[in-house]
């Protein structure tokens, strides 16, 4: 087996149409990523439940190590007075994950909404569709109801319940969501550090500022401040490429270069930018996207990387329905892609 580097593939569950069967039938994938998906935000896991995910995949000669996500409850964020107690939870839920054999935790801290796209199907040229960018078409939309829905957002709440998250923002600017996120990992960190789990923070997506909300986690300052918030390496990062890239002032290899032990956890995608703050998703290949694969795996493979990597939003091809962003196809490509991307690069360095 070529050296470093976990590839997994991430896992929604039985819901999945993606089932376990398929994913190990996958050439160099080595674990799955999934989370308890049913527990609402700020309760414990139960941990049956994630023993239950640990066996499923080590069933079919697959590692259960990642967890994405852990979601971090809006008032913690916002800083509101139950945030301590709900903090505690998370913490709770940590050493019960590290318990179970998990090694790295995907969170991410962007207010009310997770990742955004504008588009779950915009029609390529050659049949296939893929989620697409365009901002001025999500400014256009009304943040407390969307009818886009996509894997992982919270779609618990209320049109009001969204409002009234939306109105408490207005008090939460970035400087006061630093402090927030730094409260969080001042509690956080040194139980990571006791059970030997890894936090591996994802940066906003897209990494810049929504409706009026903030967003920090969008590039190289913003990492030099998280990491001065808890210095120790397992205060980390999910470097996901597609995320970072949609700002073409991010460098992707000087970011891996200059912090790769706070990398924990790779998230591999490749995109088009087709425009000023346009993005469409494109296939892994360095040459269908405006990212260069290559170099951000060749970053790594220098760095000695030994963490996690998986391949990340494919398109629809050949046909395939299902999650936005979460089909079989063309991540298994996207998947094979990358292993032998690695292992071409490995060998001759
Ligand atoms: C989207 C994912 C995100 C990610 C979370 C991590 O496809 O990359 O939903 O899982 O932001 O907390």
């Amino acid at each position: 087996m070529t050296r470093g580097m976990k590839m997994t593939f991430r896992w929604y569950g039985d819901n999945d149409p993606v089932t376990l069967d398929k994913i190990a039938q996958i050439p160099g994938i080595r674990g799955i990523v999934s989370a308890v998906y049913d527990v609402p935000v700020g309760e414990v896991w139960p941990v049956e439940r994630v023993e239950s995910l640990k066996a499923r995949a080590n069933g079919r000669g697959l590692t259960f190590e990642v967890v994405e996500s852990v979601p971090v409850h809006e008032h913690i964020k916002l800083g509101a007075p139950d945030a301590d107690a709900l903090t505690a939870v998370f913490a709770e839920n940590l050493r019960h994950l590290a318990a179970v054999g998990v090694k790295v935790v995907c969170y991410n801290f962007m207010p009310v909404f997770d990742w955004l796209r504008s588009e779950l199907a915009q029609q390529l040229p050659d049949g296939s569709t893929a989620l697409a960018y365009d901002e001025a078409a999500v400014l256009a939309m009304d943040p407390s109801f969307s009818e886009l829905s996509l894997p992982g957002w919270d779609e618990s709440y209320t049109r009001e319940e969204m409002r009234g998250l939306l109105a408490a923002y207005s008090r939460v600017d970035s400087e006061r969501l630093w402090e927030n996120l730094g409260r969080f990992l001042h509690a956080v960190i040194p139980v990571c550090d006791e059970v030997g789990i890894s936090m591996a923070i994802h940066p906003d997506d897209p990494p810049w500022s929504l409706f009026g909300l903030p967003r920090i986690i969008t590039g190289a300052k913003g990492y030099g401040r998280l990491f001065a918030l808890e210095p120790s390496d397992r205060n980390g990062i999910t470097l996901c490429a597609g995320s970072l890239g949609a700002d073409p002032a991010n460098d992707l290899v000087g970011i891996i270069n200059q912090w790769p032990r706070k990398i924990h956890f790779v998230h591999a995608r490749n995109i088009l930018i087709t425009g000023e703050r346009q993005f469409r998703e494109a296939a892994h290949p360095t040459d269908c996207g405006s990212l260069d694969m290559f170099g951000i795996m060749r970053a790594l493979a220098v760095n000695g990387f030994d963490g996690y990597v998986r391949p990340d939003h494919g398109r629809m091809i050949w046909g395939e329905t299902g999650k936005p962003g979460y089909g079989l196809y063309d991540r298994a490509l996207g998947a094979a892609y990358l292993t032998g991307l690695w292992e071409g690069i490995v060998k001759s360095l």
